[in-house]
């Protein structure tokens, strides 16, 4: 059989996530309209027939502001220097920019074998497309495909020009396994995604999860303990929200999820925490799993 590892990279916010979940087929990775949602290498596995695709979604490139920036940017060159095959994805709905560029070059230069996802057709209307088809096309990357991660179009392409470029090789996950993400960084994110789609600006960027606490009760109830951490006092009343209930709606929401994913009923406790600029705490960062 075909398997081998492919590196998810392109800019924040270009529906990467979206994608790979949409190519294995259940939601690994969460989603936002915020740039820089994704913060982890997150692996996900796309089963086919005689093949074995490890989808690895990375942060989006970016200009570091700070640390944590840096590591992630660090985090996403280091993904592609052990990969079978990349998978850029760019914006159809927003002209190819220096951002995309530089992603371009590095990827040239890397000489990993590169197919390029043009993503959102179904916001972008077909002249913009093929226009970006076009300007995409100048690049010299084995094959272009447009798609919609939203609506699952042309998916199955994706697959099929990523596979082209596997090579023979075992399976890497057992046929049940979707992520390799552990049990608690999938509900610390859930917990993470609510609050994405609910704050405005800059908080989101502020904002962290860590699951301290997962125990399953004679009840037959698991009770589940995470933190919310927040860079500065002034943020703690916004996540609470008026009379706390943000972090009820937030809680309720991710608890509705969770219940979905471990097939049991939850208890969810949130309790928010400011840690003063963890962004920046070389240490800190260790202790929340960057
Ligand atoms: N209309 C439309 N929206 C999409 C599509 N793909 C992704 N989106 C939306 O674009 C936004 C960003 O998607 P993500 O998958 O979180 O993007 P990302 O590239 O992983 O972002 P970062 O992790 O921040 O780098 C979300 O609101 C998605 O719903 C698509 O094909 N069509
Ligand atoms: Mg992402």
């Amino acid at each position: 059989m075909k398997s081998g590892f492919v590196a998810v990279v392109g800019r924040p916010n270009v529906g990467k996530s979206t994608l790979v979940n949409a190519a294995v087929g259940t939601k690994v990775a969460i989603t936002s309209s915020r740039p820089q949602t994704t913060r982890n290498t997150i692996r996900g596995v796309v089963h086919g027939a005689d093949v074995q695709l490890v989808l690895v979604d990375s942060p989006g490139l970016h200009k570091p502001k700070n640390a944590l920036g840096e590591r992630l940017n660090r985090l996403v060159y280091g993904t592609l220097a052990e990969s079978d095959a990349a998978l850029f994805v760019i914006d159809a709905t927003s002209p190819i920019g220096p951002g995309d560029r530089l992603i371009a070059e590095r990827l040239a230069e890397s000489g990993v074998a590169t197919v390029v996802a043009i993503n959102k057709t179904d916001l972008g209307d077909k002249e913009q497309v093929l226009a970006q088809l076009g300007e995409a096309g100048e690049w010299d990357f084995a094959a272009y495909v447009p798609v919609s991660a939203l609506t699952g179009d042309n998916i199955d392409l994706i697959v099929e020009e990523l596979t082209a470029l596997m090579p023979e090789g075992p399976p890497y996950f057992p046929a049940d396994m979707v992520t390799d993400q552990p049990e608690r960084i999938v509900i610390a994110e859930l917990v993470r995604e609510k609050y994405l789609a609910r704050l405005r600006q800059e908080l989101p960027h502020s904002l962290t999860v860590a699951v301290e606490d997962i125990e399953e009760r004679d009840t037959g109830v698991t009770y589940i303990g995470a933190r919310v951490i927040v860079e500065r006092d002034s943020q703690k009343g916004i996540v609470i929200g008026k009379g706390g209930e943000l972090l009820k709606t937030v809680g309720q929401e991710a608890r509705t999820e969770i219940e979905a994913l471990l097939g049991t009923q939850v208890f969810l406790e949130l309790r928010v925490k400011v840690e003063k600029d963890w962004q920046d705490q070389p240490q800190l960062l260790d202790r929340l799993g960057f």
